[in-house]
């Protein structure tokens, strides 16, 4: 059966999202840092640090890999999952839209493997990283046009029924606007 995904494009505050995971924009450390790194890490609380911690110790001793995702619990924050990827930094060479078309599609595939139906998604790498807002919201378009064609349908597991771009700015917004056109219902 082909599941139904919904999508939606907010301005807002990921950590205030009611959705079952938020992704985070980490870094390979998985350590914390600024941005909305930091903001989740502080709405969360230490808990999530914490956990971030044992999975450096156990499974992912040299850090989270550019385009690969990880989830820990939420916390304190409404959101009971934080799936955790590492976009790519422009400032380090990182240019290759595939890099980061990956961290959509690999943070949709553990949501889908810890059961979340509804998922949360900031601008990754379009901060300190340093992609340009419309190439960020291409690629995430690219990705999602993907997965409503074919993610759900491939897949006799769970579905992500609800995927909720959250922007922080007004012309983040716009692009992402532009760029989804009609995959976004009106
Ligand atoms: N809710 C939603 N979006 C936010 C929030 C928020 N609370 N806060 C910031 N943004 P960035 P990156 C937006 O720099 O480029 C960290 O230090 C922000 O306006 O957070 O992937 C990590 O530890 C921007 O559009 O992530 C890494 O070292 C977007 O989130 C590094 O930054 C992403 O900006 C990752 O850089």
């Amino acid at each position: 059966m082909m599941g139904f995904m919904r999508i939606e494009i907010v301005l807002g505050d990921i950590t205030m999202q009611r959705v079952d995971a938020i992704v985070n924009a980490a870094n390979s450390t998985l350590l914390g840092g600024g941005g909305v790194d930091g903001a989740i890490h502080r709405a969360a609380g230490p808990s999530l640090l914490a956990e971030c911690r044992r999975l450096r110790q156990s499974t992912l001793p040299d850090g989270l890999p550019v385009g690969h995702a990880v989830a820990t619990r939420g916390g304190n924050l409404p959101a009971r999952w934080v799936i955790h990827t590492v976009g790519p930094n422009i400032h380090w060479g990182q240019t290759d839209p595939a890099l980061l078309a990956s961290c959509f599609t690999e943070s949709l595939r553990v949501a889908r493997e810890v059961g979340a139906r509804s998922v949360a998604f900031p601008a990754i790498s379009a901060g300190v990283y340093g992609w340009a807002a419309e190439r960020v919201a291409e690629v995430a378009a690219g990705v999602m046009r993907d997965q409503v064609a074919t993610g759900d349908a491939a897949d006799a597991g769970p579905t992500v029924d609800l995927v909720r771009f959250v922007l922080f700015n007004e012309p983040l917004l716009s692009a992402f606007r532009d760029a989804f056109g009609d995959l976004v219902a009106a």
